[in-house]
């Protein structure tokens, strides 16, 4: 998908710019699916965190930038990967650890990126990449590039000291940059009551004078508005902002299973949270717009689309042993 296709001058996204949204959560989708279906098969070498009811928020702030736009990524890195344009083959190889992976098969599913679609990193340490993220766009705002940059994040970065030390320099320094907070209730077990009581996370990035919004983030359109505004903001050197979308992890923190029977959150949560589904809330709202013949061939391609990438990583060559000590700095 061409992000700029699916802008309007009043910031709305229009029908054919809605179907492609809905293709692109699709696609996220499905490939997730696939992944946890063949996770067990033993080809997918690395630990996977999915997003998988999460979709809607890489998707609609992806389609508000241009592909020159800069976004930086954590351990829940694919839908952010494909949203901004990263390849599909090279994603399946680079978690399957393979040569033609998009870092070389060094890094896994916690590292994808792709520079040339300015899918510039994916650090899976909490809040890491959001001094780079600041950096890159403190970069930008110097050589006057005009490039804005996102720093995807969960709720629990904003319980790192790196987050406030950045959101300061960034409001400082009126930088380019938006942090999009995907709140999905939880760090791995614990909920965002028990490390947060009455404390609303707009008001940690308002302490610190940055403009902060809340949203649904669910709503593809409200994800896309919430950060066409920032990015209009941030290109006309407003500086930062921090949005903060509500989602919900479908499945396990990390793996390719549901565990809403391990006692951490109640199946009738996940139920409430699964009826809100992005992906299906879209389809409702396109209606006829999108007849079945053509959601037929959208599902056929992308189906395709995805047994090729997994056939290119089965058949990649492992690196080369003697590569190893490569891009390593002691
Ligand atoms: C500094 C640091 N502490 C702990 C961890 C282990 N860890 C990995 S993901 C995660 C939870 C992150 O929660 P959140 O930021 O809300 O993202 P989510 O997994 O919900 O998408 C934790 C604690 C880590 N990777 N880095
Ligand atoms: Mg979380």
């Amino acid at each position: 998908m061409q992000s700029t296709s699916v802008k309007s001058p009043s910031g709305t996204a229009p029908s054919e710019a809605l179907i492609s949204l809905y293709e692109s959560m699709l696609r996220i989708r499905l490939v997730e699916e696939a992944i946890a279906e063949h996770y067990a098969e033993g080809e997918m070498r690395c630990p996977v965190h999915l997003s998988i009811g999460q979709e809607a928020i890489a998707v609609g702030a992806c389609a508000a930038l241009e592909i020159s736009d800069k976004i930086y990524s954590t351990h829940r890195c694919h839908a952010h990967y494909l949203a901004k344009g990263g390849d599909l083959k090279r994603m399946f190889a680079e978690i399957c650890g393979k040569e033609a992976g998009c870092i070389g098969g060094r890094g896994g599913s916690m590292h994808l990126m792709d520079v040339s679609k300015g899918m510039m990193a994916s650090i899976p340490i909490v809040a890491s990449s959001i001094p780079v993220a600041v950096g890159s766009a403190l970069a930008d705002k110097r050589m006057k590039t005009g490039k804005v940059t996102v720093a995807f994040i969960g709720d629990a970065s904003i319980e790192e000291g790196v987050f406030h030390e950045s959101a300061n320099f960034a409001v400082l320094h009126d930088l380019p940059v938006i942090f999009i907070c995907e709140n999905n209730l939880y760090s791995v077990y614990t909920h965002l009551n028990q490390r947060q009581p009455d404390r609303p996370l707009t008001n940690v990035a308002l302490a610190h004078g940055m403009n902060a919004v809340h949203g649904d983030g669910n709503d593809i359109e409200t994800c896309f508005k919430l950060t066409a505004e920032a990015v209009k903001r941030a290109r006309d050197g407003g500086g930062p902002s921090f949005i903060l979308l509500d989602s919900y992890r479908w499945r396990e923190h990390c793996g390719p299973s549901f565990d809403n029977h391990i006692g951490y959150r109640t199946e009738s949560e996940f139920r409430e949270w699964e009826e809100r589904c992005p992906v299906r809330r879209l389809r409702t709202k396109l209606g006829d717009a999108l007849t079945a013949e053509r959601e037929q061939d959208m599902t056929s391609k992308v189906t395709s689309e995805i047994e090729d990438a997994r056939a290119f990583a089965r058949a990649a060559p492992l690196p080369d042993p003697r590569t190893a000590g490569l891009h390593v700095y002691a």
